[in-house]
């Protein structure tokens, strides 16, 4: 309850300095070194997870999390859709750092470090699993394990996959069509290291005062337009983001600069992610703001930007905006499930087997924001599916946390907080596009579950 309490109290400082902002997008855990997957009209953002308790004064990160979006600005929550559980021969209970999935042929492949552990990969016939091992082992075998860290995957337009990793070098091995299993011809068996030149990778001075290559970690590898990219944290520690470009998947590689400088409210690392999505282009990278400053508890953030005519990537600022447009309204009138969101407040969620994730941790004057919500030509009914042992309300608000009143939903006790019931209430009548808040009224903590809602 001390973390809820602060991460609240943060997140409240920060809404009165700087008005309501839309980063970082998750805000009921901390996630970091984003990894977005755009699949079906929809961009799955996979996450490596800071646990709320940081342990040792180092990373404590035990499982990996989605959450997908068809809008840009309201995030569903999937809950951990692996954790180093999956593993069943590995007895490491911390050291889940930054994963990527990727899709061929309908399956999806979450590639994982464990650090120290190197990499491995689960696969799912879901985006959102469940990922199960089909290796049983580690995927990449070296003798530089502690440094096999941060994979990224590329599948060309010609079939063959790369897989890139690597702090404080680059390597590479070409994926076989199974997506677990590498080409043993190239390398060192099947590992390749990319040259870490000054042309390649810039150059910065090292904590030992030499000069160096400033490529550091968290590769994010893609095509686009014919040109291949590496985003890369850089110049660590502190980091900023630089990449380099090349004309082949496997380089020789150009350094081409920043493309986030470093900014007093990121962290001490950052990581970063960019997709094309219906007709924009965005840049996911962490930030320590939602901790107030703590580089063990990071949360995703996410810019929209436009490459330059030639192809370069323009310097990015962090901000506290994010994405101002939504690419498409909600549709209030199917089921929304309730840990959809574009901002929280207080709020944790959960998972279980009869309704899987739902928004849990409730008290007073918690609230959900749900962006560019399409009222159309009318809404008179507002329906939950909530459980509850307690009673409480869902205020029902349009534009500002405290804008117009269009309803009040009374949860009184449903018998449990696993007795989920359906829960309705007439409405004032609400049109057109607004952004809904749902904001929880009630005297006692943890008021009542809250899995979907819907209008009528
Ligand atoms: O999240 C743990 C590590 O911190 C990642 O693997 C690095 O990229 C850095 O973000």
């Amino acid at each position: 309850m001390k973390t809820k309490f602060s991460l609240v109290l943060f997140i409240g400082m920060f809404l009165a300095t700087m008005g309501y902002a839309q980063n970082p997008i998750i805000q009921t855990y901390y996630t970091a070194d984003p990894a977005p997957m755009v699949y079906d009209g929809t961009v799955y953002l996979y996450t490596s997870h800071d646990e709320d308790s940081t342990v040792n004064n180092f990373f404590t990160m035990y499982d990996w999390r989605c959450y997908s979006s068809t809008d840009m600005v309201n995030w569903t929550d999937h809950g951990a859709v692996a954790s180093l559980k999956s593993f069943a021969w590995l007895d490491k209970t911390n050291g889940a750092w930054a994963p990527q999935c990727i899709e061929r042929n309908g399956k999806f492949y979450l590639y994982v470090p464990i650090h120290g552990e190197g990499i491995s990969v689960l696969v799912a016939d879901s985006p959102t699993g469940p990922f199960t091992d089909p290796l049983g082992k580690r995927l990449i075998e070296t003798d530089h394990i502690w440094q096999d860290i941060d994979p990224t995957v590329y599948v060309d337009d010609d079939g063959q996959s790369y897989l890139y990793w690597g702090n404080p070098k680059l390597w590479y091995v070409k994926l076989n069509e199974d997506m677990i299993s590498y080409d043993q011809s190239i390398g060192q068996n099947g590992v390749v290291s990319t040259e870490m030149t000054t042309e390649a990778f810039g150059s910065h001075k090292g904590r030992d005062g030499k000069p160096g290559p400033s490529y550091t970690e968290g590769p994010w590898f893609y095509k686009r337009n014919n040109l291949y990219y590496m985003v890369y944290a850089a110049a660590g520690i502190p980091e900023y983001i630089a990449y380099s470009t090349s004309t082949s998947p496997e380089g020789p590689w150009t350094y081409k600069g920043f493309v986030m400088e470093r900014a007093p409210h990121l962290a001490f690392t950052n990581h970063s992610g960019i997709i094309d999505f219906k007709g924009n282009s965005y840049f996911f990278y962490h930030s320590q703001e939602l901790s107030g400053g703590e580089g063990f508890k990071r949360s995703t953030s996410v810019e929209q930007f436009e490459y330059n005519p030639d192809g370069t990537i323009p310097v990015i600022e962090p901000t506290k905006e994010g994405v101002t447009t939504s690419v498409e309204n909600l549709n209030p009138f199917k089921r929304v499930e309730a840990e959809t969101i574009a901002w929280s407040e207080g709020l944790k969620t959960k998972s279980d087997e009869t309704v899987g994730v739902y928004v849990s941790s409730i008290d007073n004057n918690d609230f959900i924001k749900i962006r560019s919500v399409d009222f159309g030509k009318g809404a008179k009914k507002f329906e939950a599916g909530v459980a509850s042992a307690q009673s409480g309300s869902i205020e029902i608000r349009i534009d500002e946390k405290d804008g117009e009143l269009l309803g009040v939903l009374s949860v009184t006790g449903t018998g449990g907080e696993q007795n989920w019931k359906t829960l309705s209430t007439k409405m004032k009548e609400a049109k057109g596009v607004h952004d809904v808040y749902l904001v929880f009224k009630g005297e006692d903590k943890d008021l009542f579950n809250f899995d979907w809602w819907q209008f009528k």
